[in-house]
């Protein structure tokens, strides 16, 4: 048909990556995920689309294979648009149409999205590919790039990266190196740049984050004191470490030593999740999730704007795992809106998009800071106008807003120790152009290494501990559950995902089981990424939130179709 689309080359690929017979698949919560045997035809399809997305927006686009938290045997794939987000909404559904389109189809499907979408099928296209460490990786990112050659596009494969690495390099490659150079020692040296030193216990979930953290040891000019645990060398992925295990379970990763009151933190399978925690004296773990980092990264934003006297408006974006507690806190002591999405970094990127200054995190440890271009004039416009003490609080903002808004500013290095000597509260001079430097760093869709050094940084300058963190308030008591059941798409959500509209009766049982405990809230939704229904409670007590999660659980098993054996209390 068109000299530039091989047809025929394309039906004889193809004929490598078959479909199995059967097999429907959704790009989820982020991409499709499933057992890693399950995909290959999907990785191969999902090298063409990255094709055409890239002709369609005469841009560099990402493929990630990786499935992040999920089990060592499962896998999956995500596409990365040109500057560096998540892919648009409407292609997801190009996605799934092509994933799921039977193997004679295939060239007809790839054809009709091509026109629908208006593809110069003229135009070049280039691809860049990373991938995380789990043993079947490797094989299915060859089958990513099998799509993408045959279909005439170019290939860079940078092999094994971090999740927020590739986002980095797209961006890097679409704005000319502008915002750094797309290399991996790009990355270390845009993230390094502020800080000579760190340290600190780092659980890196049995995956890519120990090779990357190892990597950047040499970009910190006083070394990178932080020990490393379940850093791949023995353990599983994500198999109990890992920041999704630590934040569910509530408790340590197997295999760190931790000392009480020392900071600790967990990545996940991909290295764009990060939770912190310590144990204190008594034997106590407390965990610090997503919430409290939002918490702290919002205060400290927040007092920078009150500083200059600006109305910039600060929004924070949650979804429906937020812990009762730190929504309140946001609410009422750091005044800050805070807004409830649906699960998926893609939707509370969405939300945070409207504010001038956006935060948003997910319980789990997902997220990242956003400044709208309007927030970013007004404070330049402010910086030029204003002299004295207010002058410096907007040029700081310019520079924090420069910074996340991916224009190089060099600025001094200062270490962390004589960040830690200022006295709390004083947000002047040196260390608040380290602070910007490390802002700087935060990813457009989060990664949990330089979210780890901009949580380093501002708990250096507001000279807190991570005891003193904690206490910002009290999370209410939850329990995370999943329920195994024989179809979980039969259950649908609206509000944010906190209702449920299907099966009927499910909703009324779980309001009826809510109208038992103090304090009580709980919700259940069909997970996007594994293949399971999650519960989550909060009550009162600790008690009162296992056991309204076991029952919601068990509510779930009866009227959704629950398969295997009941949950157990
Ligand atoms: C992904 C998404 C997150 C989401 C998580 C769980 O994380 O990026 O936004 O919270 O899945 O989603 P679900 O509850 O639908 O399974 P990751 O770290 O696995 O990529």
């Amino acid at each position: 048909e068109d000299e530039d689309m091989d047809l025929d080359a394309l039906t004889k690929r193809s004929a490598f990556h078959a479909k199995p017979d059967g097999l429907i698949l959704q790009y989820g919560t982020a991409g499709f995920r499933t057992k890693a045997e399950h995909l290959d035809h999907v990785m191969f399809r999902m090298g063409l689309l990255a094709v055409l997305r890239s002709k369609q927006t005469k841009s560099t686009i990402g493929v990630m294979v990786t499935a992040s938290h999920n089990p060592e045997e499962d896998n999956g794939v995500k596409l990365v648009d040109p500057l560096g987000e998540m892919l648009a909404p409407s292609w997801e559904e190009h996605a799934t149409c092509l994933a799921n389109a039977e193997d004679q189809n295939l060239q007809s499907v790839l054809m009709d999205i091509s026109e629908k979408v208006a593809v110069n099928l003229h135009q070049d296209a280039f691809v860049v590919i990373g991938r995380d460490t789990r043993p079947s990786s490797e094989k299915l990112s060859q089958s990513v790039i099998d799509g993408v050659t045959v279909l005439g596009g170019q290939v860079h494969d940078y092999g094994l990266l971090t999740t927020p690495q590739l986002h980095y390099m797209v961006y890097c490659r679409n704005t000319s190196g502008q915002y750094g150079e797309a290399t991996t020692e790009g990355y270390y040296e845009k993230l390094s740049k502020a800080f000579v030193e760190l340290t600190g216990q780092v659980d890196c979930a049995n995956g890519i984050g120990a090779l990357k953290l190892g990597e950047m040891k040499p970009y910190f000019s006083q070394g990178l004191s932080v020990q490393l645990f379940n850093d791949g060398s023995g353990g599983k992925l994500n198999y109990f470490c890992g920041a999704d295990f630590v934040k569910t379970h509530q408790k340590p990763p197997q295999g760190i030593e931790m000392k009480s009151n020392e900071r600790c933190c967990s990545f996940d399978g991909d290295a764009d999740r990060i939770v912190y925690y310590y144990q204190d004296v008594d034997g106590h773990f407390h965990l610090l999730d997503g919430d409290k980092i939002a918490t702290l990264i919002s205060s400290f934003l927040k007092e920078l704007v009150l500083e200059i006297g600006e109305s910039l408006n600060i929004g924070v974006v949650q979804t429906a795992y937020a812990n009762g507690s730190s929504t309140r806190y946001l609410e009422e002591v750091v005044k800050v809106p805070v807004y409830c999405t649906k699960t998926g970094v893609k939707h509370l990127h969405h939300k945070a998009q409207e504010f001038d200054i956006g935060v948003y995190f997910e319980a789990n440890g997902h997220g990242t800071v956003l400044f709208s271009k309007a927030a970013e004039t007004k404070i330049k416009q402010l910086a030029k106008e204003l002299e004295d003490k207010k002058s410096k609080a907007a040029k700081m903002l310019e520079n924090v807003i420069d910074l996340f808004n991916q224009c190089s500013c060099l600025l001094t290095p200062v270490s962390s120790a004589e960040l830690g000597r200022r006295q709390p509260g004083q947000t002047e001079g040196i260390h608040i152009q380290a602070l910007l430097v490390l802002l700087s760093s935060l990813q457009a869709t989060g990664d949990a290494i330089s979210d780890m050094l901009v949580i380093e940084a501002v708990l250096a300058l507001k000279g807190l501990t991570i005891q003193q963190w904690d206490a910002l308030y009290t999370d209410l008591p939850n329990r995370q559950l999943k329920v195994k059941v024989a179809d979980r798409q039969v259950i649908s959500t609206t509000d944010a995902e906190r209702q449920v509209v299907k099966p009927p009766g499910l909703q009324e049982a779980i309001n009826d089981l809510v109208k038992k405990y103090k304090l009580s809230r709980a919700f259940v939704r069909p997970s996007g990424t594994e293949d399971i229904v999650r519960v989550y409670a909060e009550a009162d007590s600790q008690e009162s939130a296992d056991s309204l999660a076991y029952e919601v659980s068990l509510a779930v098993f009866q009227l959704a179709g629950g398969v295997g054996e009941r949950p157990q209390s």
